[in-house]
């Protein structure tokens, strides 16, 4: 029986060397056509072309190479059949928190502010808020919500998160649902989006979520573009109601030349690099994954269909 491995992004190819490290009996194919499918049991995948997996006939399983499985569920002819497992990877998870910790200390201590000031050579202090007064929400309390929360919560800054069910959270303030949403935006100066992509989040930051933040908020997303009214960031930091925006993912990838974006004063772009997929860390993952779906073993980071994350 076969894996095949689909992905036209840079690394493929070391990916699935490193992914054949790992199992060394497995015959391992990468991005080969319909025709050869017979044995695959396995697909490890990252955007995978519509139609391509619902091809292979005797698939088991689908293996995400990102946390996210937006890419996979973009599919509409996705088999209803095979069960989708997310990666979830204890190095992708600690990148994550830094790069939300980075960011957070970045609009917390107004770096943007310094980065101006000197490159006018001009040598002026402003006020900073004590730590314990700058208020973090976490839109997403998942896998990577929860470890930068985690991170967060080191330095004393107040937090909120908000999911989609309730909990009792001991790092700050729980919110849930729609109903939860207004009431937590109103308490987060800087707000971290960590949400899956799902029919339910797309677009969630929106002139009316934006609107309800304190004024002079900073948005940190390094979640996915699509969750993101991009005409309505850019007028609500126009309009000063936003003060700053981090940005690491769009909703078209790589950024257009042309994009405002790029040059906007009050954003910072990153390209998708918040949390990378290694190669070793990965295949290590979905080795073992494959490993227990063998076994009959309990798994790691099987997707729920209906909820999509
Ligand atoms: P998880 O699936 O572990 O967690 C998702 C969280 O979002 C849960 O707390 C869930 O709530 C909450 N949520 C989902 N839907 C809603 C909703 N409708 N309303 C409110 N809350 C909701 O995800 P991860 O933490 O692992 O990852 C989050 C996303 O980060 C990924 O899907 C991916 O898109 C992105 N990502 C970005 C990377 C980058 O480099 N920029 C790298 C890796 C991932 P509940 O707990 O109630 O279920
Ligand atoms: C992921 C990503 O989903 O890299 O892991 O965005």
């Amino acid at each position: 029986m076969a894996i095949l491995f689909l992905s036209d992004a840079a690394a493929a190819t070391a990916w699935a060397d490193a992914l054949a490290n790992e199992l060394p009996d497995e015959v391992i194919r990468v991005n080969t056509g319909p025709g050869d499918d017979g044995d695959v049991e396995f697909a490890v995948v990252w955007q995978p072309a519509k139609g391509r997996l619902a091809r292979i006939p005797n698939l088991r399983a689908i293996f995400s190479l990102g946390a996210g499985v937006d890419h996979i569920f973009a599919d509409s002819e996705l088999p209803a059949h095979v069960p989708v497992f997310r990666l979830i990877d204890p190095v992708l998870t600690a990148q994550m928190a830094e790069y939300v910790v980075m960011n957070v200390l970045w609009h917390h201590r107004g770096m943007d502010q310094y980065a101006a000031h000197q490159a006018g050579r001009r040598w002026r202090q402003a006020d900073l808020p004590r730590t314990a007064r700058r208020r973090v929400g976490i839109m997403g309390l998942g896998v990577l919500g929860s470890a930068a929360a985690e991170a967060l919560a080191r330095f004393g800054f107040p937090l909120a998160g908000w999911t989609r069910t309730a909990r009792d959270w001991p790092l700050g303030e729980a919110f849930h649902g729609r109903g939860g949403l207004r009431p937590f935006l109103a308490i987060s100066d800087i707000l971290v989006c960590l949400l899956p992509l799902t029919p339910e989040t797309e677009g969630i930051l929106d002139a009316g979520a934006f609107a309800a933040l304190p004024s002079g908020a900073a948005l940190i997303n390094a979640a996915r573009g699509g969750h993101v009214v991009e005409a309505d960031l850019i007028d609500a930091l126009d309009s000063g109601a936003l003060g700053a925006a981090t940005l690491d993912v769009f909703a078209t990838e790589p950024l257009a030349q042309d994009h405002p974006f790029w040059a906007h004063p009050r954003v910072r772009v990153t390209p998708h690099v918040a949390a990378i997929t290694y190669g070793d860390t990965t295949a290590r993952e979905i080795a073992l994954n494959i490993g227990r779906f063998r076994a009959g073993a309990p798994m790691s980071g099987l997707v729920d269909r209906a909820r999509r994350y």
